[in-house]
C-alpha cells in the first residue's frame, strides 16, 4: 500500500509550493478528510511548535508525520551549511540538530533542502562542498543515537548549484559515510535535472528515504506532463516503504490541488 502525505506549513511562509498554511487544526483535518495518510509539515523552527500538541492534533485527525522540512530556516532566516559567516553556519546546524528529539517524537525524517545553500559569491564551489559535508556529519551524527534520518533532496539548478542531480546526492552520501543519510527525491526538480527519471530512481535504491510528487509545471499531478504511473509503479517494483508526499502550488486552490492529486495518483496505482 502506498502511503500518501501532502505538505502544510505550520507557521505562515514565503514558499509558494507548501500547498496548505494557516490554522494548523483546520488544516489538519482538510488534510485527513481528503484521504491522506500522512501530512509533511515544514517547520522553521522546533521551538516555535510544541512536540505533544502536534502528535495529539496528528493522531486525533489519524494522519501519520513521515517527514519535517527545514527549508524556512533558508527562506525566511538565511540559514545555511554553507555560507562563507561561520556564525550563519553554526546557527544552521544547531538549527537541524534542534529538529532531531521532534523528529525522533513524530517518528519523521528531517528534511535537507535549501538549508544546505547555494554557493555565494566569493566562495569555491569545493569549499562550500566541504562545509556540507561536514554539517551533515555533525547532523546525522547528533539524529543516529536517537534513530532519525536525513534526507538531503537533489534541488534544480535554478534554486541552488549544490546538489542538483541524483547522481550528485548518491555521490555525497557515500563521502559524508552516514549511515542514516538518505535522499528526498523531487519529480519536479528530476524532470528539470535527471536524464532519465525512472533510472535515478533505480540507482538511488534504499537510500531513497522520502519522495515529492509534483507534476512537470508544480502543480498537482495530473496536471503536467510526467507519467506518473511509470514513477509510482518504480517506487512499488523496488519495494520502497517510504511516503509519496504532495508539494506543488496551491493551484487553483490549495483544496483543489490536494484533491486532484490524491484522485490521480490513487487511480493509477496498482
Ligand atoms: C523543497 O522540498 C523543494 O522542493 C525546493 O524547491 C524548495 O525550494
Ligand atoms: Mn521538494
Amino acid at each position: 500500500m502506498m502511503k500518501f502525505s501532502i505538505v502544510l506549513s505550520t507557521h505562515p511562509a514565503q514558499f509558494q509550493a507548501a500547498t496548505f498554511k494557516g490554522d494548523l487544526e483546520s488544516n489538519l483535518r482538510r488534510i485527513a478528510a481528503l484521504g491522506y495518510d500522512g501530512v509533511e509539515l515544514a517547520i522553521r523552527d522546533p521551538n516555535l511548535v510544541s512536540s505533544t500538541e502536534l502528535s495529539t492534533l496528528t493522531r486525533a485527525c489519524g494522519l501519520s508525520v513521515p517527514a519535517i522540512g527545514t527549508g524556512q530556516a533558508w527562506g525566511e532566516e538565511g540559514l545555511s551549511f554553507t555560507d562563507p559567516d561561520p556564525g550563519v553556519r553554526r546557527a544552521a546546524i544547531e538549527r537541524i540538530k534542534s529538529h532531531v528529539p521532534l523528529a525522533a517524537h513524530l517518528g519523521a525524517v528531517i528534511i535537507v533542502g535549501l538549508i544546505r545553500g547555494v554557493v555565494k559569491p566569493g566562495v569555491e564551489a569545493a569549499q562550500a562542498m566541504g562545509w556540507l559535508v561536514e554539517a551533515l556529519r555533525e547532523c546525522c551524527a547528533a539524529a543516529f543515537p536517537q534513530g532519525v534520518r536525513l534526507a538531503l533532496e537533489p534541488i534544480n539548478r535554478y534554486e541552488t548549484t549544490l546538489i542538483n542531480s541524483v547522481a550528485q546526492g548518491m555521490e555525497l552520501i557515500q563521502r559524508v559515510g552516514a549511515g542514516n543519510l538518505g535522499l528526498l527525491l523531487d519529480t519536479f526538480h528530476m524532470n528539470i535535472e535527471e536524464p532519465d527519471i525512472l533510472a535515478s530512481i533505480q540507482a538511488c535504491g534504499e537510500r531513497i528515504y522520502h519522495f515529492h510528487v509534483a507534476d512537470s509545471n508544480r502543480w498537482y499531478p495530473g496536471a503536467g506532463h510526467l507519467d506518473f504511473k511509470s514513477i509510482l509503479a518504480k517506487l512499488q517494483g523496488m519495494g520502497y516503504q517510504g511516503w509519496v508526499s504532495g508539494e506543488f502550488l496551491p493551484l487553483p486552490d490549495p483544496e483543489t490541488a490536494a484533491r486532484e492529486s490524491i484522485i490521480h495518483l490513487r487511480n493509477i496505482i496498482d
